[in-house]
């Protein structure tokens, strides 16, 4: 039984800001794996060998083996009723915005609109030497730049720093929003895992959808411990009722 929302619709109108911050967790349901879920990535592989400067300097093989099992996955995978229910959402609501921290694509897919992915996407490859983009061949799993560096994903590594213009926008959404949802994150990665509290300290309502606890869900206004794809339609069909002209 979904617990029902205590969002209190009086503070909020169809121009109101409402910011989408989502994790790996949305797309569960798409049948991709998380990070730190007992079957999730780093349950099988160390981080820093995977998603590291280092890492990838130490073995290219197998990092870029990694992200082309990856992106095969994503790409087979479909947006599921969270990613598609917040297109509606953004339709109701012409201010919403998306903040991710995933970069599968699967918000692009289900037709999201004004989404910044904080830490790249998969589906793009760069130069780990000049950073310029590079194409990779059909099917190729590397690829080499004209300047002599290695392709690699254009993803945000650990101790990469995130594209600064990208995360001041992402801080300015969050300290401007009037509803902020943080979706399918278990808020142990900065600087991303900061917009919460920056949502919460600028007065926004916060609502954390997430099966399990996290270090943030004490001060949200209300956890909602259900899979966000059950919990995001039936909270559309809420907000639709209240809102739809
Ligand atoms: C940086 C690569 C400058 C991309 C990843 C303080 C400030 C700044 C940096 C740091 C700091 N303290 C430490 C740091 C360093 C580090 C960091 O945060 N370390 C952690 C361990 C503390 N940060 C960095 O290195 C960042 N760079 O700031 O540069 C700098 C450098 C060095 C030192 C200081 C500053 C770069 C961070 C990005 C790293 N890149 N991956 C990729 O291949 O994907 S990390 C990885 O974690 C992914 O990017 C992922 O997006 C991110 C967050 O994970 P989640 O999305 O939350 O996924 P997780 O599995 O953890 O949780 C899923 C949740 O979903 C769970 O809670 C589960 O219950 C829930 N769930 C499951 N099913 C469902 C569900 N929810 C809803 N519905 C369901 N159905």
């Amino acid at each position: 039984m979904i617990q029902v929302s205590r969002i209190p619709f009086e503070r909020l109108n169809p121009d109101s800001q409402i910011v989408f911050f989502t994790g790996a967790g949305i797309s569960a349901e798409s049948g991709l794996a998380t990070f730190r879920d007992p079957d999730g990535h780093w349950a099988k592989h160390d981080p820093m060998q995977l998603a590291s400067r280092a890492g990838f300097q130490q073995d290219q093989e197998l990092v870029l083996s990694w992200y082309a099992q990856r992106r095969k996955n994503a790409l087979r995978a479909d947006p599921n009723d969270a990613h598609r229910t917040i297109t509606r959402f953004q339709k109701l609501f012409p201010h919403s915005v998306v903040i991710t921290q995933n970069v599968d694509g699967l918000h692009a897919r289900a037709g999201n609109q004004r989404i910044l992915e904080l830490h790249g996407n998969l589906h793009r490859t760069k130069c780990f030497l000049c950073h310029r983009p590079l194409a990779l061949p059909d099917g190729a799993q590397s690829v080499i730049c004209s300047c002599g560096g290695a392709g690699r994903p254009d993803v945000v590594w650990f101790g990469e720093t995130l594209d600064p213009s990208l995360l001041s926008e992402a801080m300015e959404y969050s300290r401007n929003c009037d509803l902020f949802f943080s979706i399918g994150t278990s808020n142990q990665i900065f600087p991303a895992g900061e917009l919460p509290y920056l949502a919460r300290k600028a007065g926004a309502i916060v609502i954390e959808i997430n099966p399990q606890a996290t270090p943030f869900s004490p001060l949200a206004d209300q956890s909602l411990r259900e899979p966000a794809g059950v919990v995001l339609p039936a909270l559309y069909k809420e907000f639709h009722e209240a809102f739809a002209a």
